[in-house]
């Protein structure tokens, strides 16, 4: 069991579970607007330089789970690919490819967005993105695909799996009441924005 499971965070698979997932396998291609697409090998992620960061997934359906997540900083895939000028947003797409969305480049590009494997020290299962999802802590949580295979570097936008269902295509977190995970879903206020804190 791990820590996000103990503290029942809720599980999503809108397009249904994936199944028993393979990390050393795990291929992520990256593709599009860049000068060198390439598919990095689970050994070739392994090798760059990974980062921890302090954050908050925060669901429109109002929950909220805090951690320290570690994982590739987006804005290092998007170097390594050699992106070009004309790139404006990126597109993820998940294990299964039913499952896809896009945010500014401008947001893959900030500190905190991951392409994450790890939650307070423990490999992420396949309820919860393993090998590797997308960390986004600045939107709300249908911006952070999990178990994703493919990475597009796009020059125009487009919804994706619950944008075309109605949910907004910037994925601005709006106040009002989430539950804390992290405190038994306690109900809190969160501000607009990233979700640092809760208002008590
Ligand atoms: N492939 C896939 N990724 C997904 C989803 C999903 O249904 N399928 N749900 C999204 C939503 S709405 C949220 S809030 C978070 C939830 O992450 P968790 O299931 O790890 O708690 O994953 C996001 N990524
Ligand atoms: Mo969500």
């Amino acid at each position: 069991m791990s820590k996000l499971s103990n503290m029942n965070t809720p599980v999503f698979w809108a397009e249904g579970h994936p199944g028993k997932l393979d990390r050393e396998t795990w291929t992520l291609e990256v593709q599009g607007a860049c000068d060198k697409p390439q598919v990095f090998s689970w050994q070739d992620l392994m090798q760059m330089q990974a980062v921890e960061v302090e954050g908050r997934l925060t669901s429109v359906t109002r929950w909220s789970v805090f951690g320290t997540w570690r994982g590739i900083p987006i804005k290092e895939i998007l170097r390594q690919v050699q992106m070009h000028d004309s790139c404006r947003f990126i597109r993820f797409w998940s294990v299964g490819m039913v499952y896809d969305t896009s945010i500014p480049l401008l947001i893959a590009q900030m500190d905190k967005s991951l392409l994450a494997w790890a939650f307070d020290g423990e490999e992420l299962d396949e309820n919860y993105g393993g090998p590797l999802r997308a960390f986004i802590p600045y939107l709300w949580g249908y911006k952070s695909a999990k178990s994703i295979v493919r990475m597009e570097l796009m020059d125009h936008y487009v919804p994706g799996f619950w944008e075309l269902r109605g949910y907004t295509d910037s994925a601005e977190i709006e106040a009002g009441p989430c539950r804390d995970i992290n405190d038994g879903g306690k109900l809190k206020e969160i501000p607009s924005g990233e979700v640092l804190d809760f208002i008590e």
